[in-house]
C-alpha cells in the first residue's frame, strides 16, 4: 500500500489548538522537518503537504513547505491544494530527484481542470482524481462514480498513463450518515472491476470526523477499503497500530509475497507492545 502521509495540513489541529497552521505563519522550519521525518521514517511514500487554511498566502506557504520538507526527507511530495497558483509555485522548486510528484487533486469542475492538467502533463506527475464536477460534491454515490469514471477517461484521452491515476472516491464522515462506509466501498470495488489497472486512493481520517475513538475509525475502514482493492491511503502513519493493520491485512489478501513485508517488519520490532 502506498502511504501519504497527511499530518502537514494547516487544518489539522492539536488538543483543539491551530498549531500546524501557527507553525507555517512562523514559518518554524525545524517544525516541519521533524514532522515530515517522523512520517518517512513511520513508512510514508509520499508526504502530503497542505496549507489550504492560508487563503491568500498559500502559493507562498506551499511554496516554503515544499522546500523544507525536500530538505529534511527524501520522500516525493503530495502537493495537496485545489489552488493552481499554489501549486505552480511549490512545483516550480520542486526537487524531482525526490520522485514524480503527486497532485492533489485535479475535479472535473471545469476551471479546476482547465488550470491543473497542464501541470500533470508537464511534471508528468501522478495524480489523484476526486469525483467531483461543477455540480459540486454529491452525495449520491451512483453520481460520484460516475464523476470519477469520465475523470479516467478525460485523463487516460489527454495522455495521463492509466497507472498514473489515483481515483478518490471522497471519504464522508460515518456521522453524515449510516451508509457512507459502505458507499465509499462500493465505489471502490465498482471502479477496480470496470477499470483494471487504475488504482484508488482515499483519505480514510475523514471518517472519522467528529466521532469519539477517531483512531478506531480510521483504522477500520482502511482494513474494510484494503479489502476491495483500495491502492494508497492519506493517514496518519505514525499510528503504530494503523500501519501494522495494513501490513497484516495486505498479508491476508495475497498482496505480500510469503508475508515477507509483515514478517520483515515484526523482525524490526514494529508490532512491539501491539
Ligand atoms: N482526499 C484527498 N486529499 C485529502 C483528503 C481526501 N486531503 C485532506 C484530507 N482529506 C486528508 N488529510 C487529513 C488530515 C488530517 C485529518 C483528516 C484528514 C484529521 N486530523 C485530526 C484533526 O484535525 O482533528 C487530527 C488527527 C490526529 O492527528 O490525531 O482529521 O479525502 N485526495
Amino acid at each position: 500500500m502506498l502511504i501519504v502521509g497527511e499530518r502537514i495540513n494547516t487544518s489539522r489541529k492539536v488538543k483543539g489548538e491551530p498549531v500546524i497552521e501557527q507553525a507555517v505563519i512562523n514559518r518554524d522550519e525545524k517544525f516541519f522537518a521533524d514532522l515530515a521525518r517522523a512520517q518517512f521514517e513511520a513508512g510514508a511514500t509520499y508526504i502530503d503537504i497542505n496549507a489550504g487554511t492560508l487563503t491568500s498566502g498559500e502559493p507562498e506557504a506551499l511554496e516554503w513547505l515544499t522546500q523544507v520538507v525536500q530538505d529534511a526527507v527524501d520522500a516525493p511530495i503530495c502537493f495537496d491544494t485545489p489552488n493552481p497558483m499554489a501549486l505552480e509555485s511549490a512545483l516550480a522548486v520542486y526537487n524531482t530527484q525526490r520522485g514524480r510528484p503527486l497532485i492533489n487533486s485535479i475535479t472535473a469542475e471545469t476551471l479546476r481542470w482547465d488550470a491543473t492538467l497542464p501541470f500533470v502533463v508537464q511534471y508528468k506527475a501522478k495524480v489523484i482524481a476526486l469525483a467531483m464536477d461543477d455540480t459540486g460534491i454529491q452525495q449520491d454515490p451512483a453520481k460520484r462514480l460516475s464523476v470519477a469514471q469520465s475523470l479516467i477517461e478525460k485523463l487516460t484521452d489527454a495522455g495521463v498513463p492509466l497507472d498514473d491515476i489515483y481515483v478518490d472516491p471522497l471519504t464522508f464522515p460515518i456521522g453524515t450518515g449510516s451508509d457512507v462506509g459502505i458507499a465509499m466501498l462500493d465505489i471502490i470495488d465498482k471502479l477496480m472491476t470496470q477499470y483494471p489497472g487504475v488504482h484508488t486512493i482515499a483519505g480514510i481520517s475523514n471518517i472519522s470526523h467528529g466521532m469519539p475513538a477517531r483512531k478506531l475509525l480510521n483504522q477500520a475502514m482502511t482494513v474494510l477499503a484494503l479489502g476491495k482493492g483500495l491502492a494508497a491511503a492519506i493517514i496518519d502513519p505514525n499510528d503504530r497500530y494503523l500501519m501494522a493493520l495494513i501490513f497484516a491485512s495486505e498479508a491476508l489478501l495475497g498482496r505480500d509475497e510469503y508475508s515477507m513485508n509483515y514478517i520483515t517488519k515484526s523482525r524490526e520490532g514494529a508490532f512491539e507492545g501491539l
